[in-house]
């Protein structure tokens, strides 16, 4: 809007500033966006997420963003889609706006992310101590409740980057979350959650490489058609596609594969943006543009092939 601060995508935002441009953008389209509620994190800061709905009654699909603090390049490719779907005349971009009902949380591990901002930029967990332990915060990517702690896919060390907590749930941010998604199960049939960095579309499962969903065919088609999608633009950028477990590596209690197994949601994702480790989780503003236009090109043909199948 006009009265508000420029926002654009040529550097990373601070909290604060997303929270404003989300409600400057709330506020200037008021009759297609509507503001929800995920819960309050640890420290007490209000998760929040952006509803775009073009018509009643469409099909939902639910983007997961900034579980990982440090992981700056998702939120900042989560504000320009929410932007996309607002103001874009591209007739492919139009048409994934009027077709499907948007829930969007551009920041959901709000505690780290400021943290990641104001303390250490390398930041990847929640923020609530340990009862017992020195070391803060869990991997909220590995507290959900589905093979919470098996096969090695987290660990239990409070020290660890992929500590799974004490329980599943144990991070008021991931328990939010997991009943705000039971809340609105009906509302969705599409899950991706956004991570950084390595170029991969995942699917389930992460927590074993010995088994693959049910669907995992149709997984691998939407997951071609999204890197060829992407390798097309001018960047050429390839992108790999697979089970998480045996194309990155074994990850217990995710939230994909959460929504998967618990909310039976056929279509759930992670993508691993830019880029293969030169830049890692520091990628140049320079590229977020880019790595956005490669998220658009992705994420039509993930839905057109959705659709097809
Ligand atoms: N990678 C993800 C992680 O949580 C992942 C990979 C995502 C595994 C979703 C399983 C499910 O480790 C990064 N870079 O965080
Ligand atoms: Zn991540």
């Amino acid at each position: 809007a006009a009265d508000s601060a420029p926002f654009g995508w040529t550097r990373y935002y601070e909290l604060a500033e997303i929270e404003a441009w989300l409600d400057s953008v709330l506020a200037a389209y008021p009759t297609v966006t509507e503001e929800f509620v995920v819960g309050q994190s640890y420290e007490g800061r209000t998760i929040r997420g952006i509803k775009i709905s073009h018509k009643a009654g469409n099909p939902g699909i639910f983007i997961e963003s900034n579980i990982h603090a440090r992981e700056w390049i998702t939120s900042a490719s989560a504000t320009w889609f929410i932007n996309e779907l607002l103001t874009s005349q591209e007739p492919a971009v139009r048409s994934l706006a009027d077709s499907y009902d948007w829930h969007i949380v551009p920041v959901f591990n709000v505690d780290g992310f400021a943290y990641s901002h104001a303390k250490n930029r390398m930041w990847r967990k929640t923020r609530q101590p340990h009862a017992t332990n020195e070391c803060i915060g869990v991997d909220a990517n590995r507290n959900f409740d589905s093979h919470w702690l098996e096969n090695n896919g987290a660990s239990s060390n409070p020290c660890s980057e992929t500590f799974a907590g004490d329980v599943p749930g144990s991070e008021p941010e991931a328990k939010a979350l997991t009943e705000y998604l039971q809340k609105i199960a009906n509302e969705f049939s599409v899950y991706i959650s956004f991570h950084s960095y390595g170029q991969y579309l995942l699917s389930p499962y992460g927590h074993t490489k010995e088994e693959f969903p049910d669907n995992y065919d149709d997984l691998l088609q939407i997951g071609e058609a999204f890197a060829t999608a992407i390798e097309a633009l001018p960047y050429g950028t390839a992108y790999r596609y697979g089970s998480t477990a045996d194309v990155l590596y074994v990850a217990t209690g995710t939230s994909v594969d959460w929504v998967y197994n618990e909310l039976n949601k056929k279509v759930a994702f992670t993508i691993e943006y830019r880029d293969q480790g030169r830049y890692g989780f520091l990628l140049p503003p320079v590229q977020i543009l880019p790595n956005c236009q490669e998220l658009m090109a992705g994420m039509l043909a993930l839905i057109g092939k959705t659709q097809e199948l």
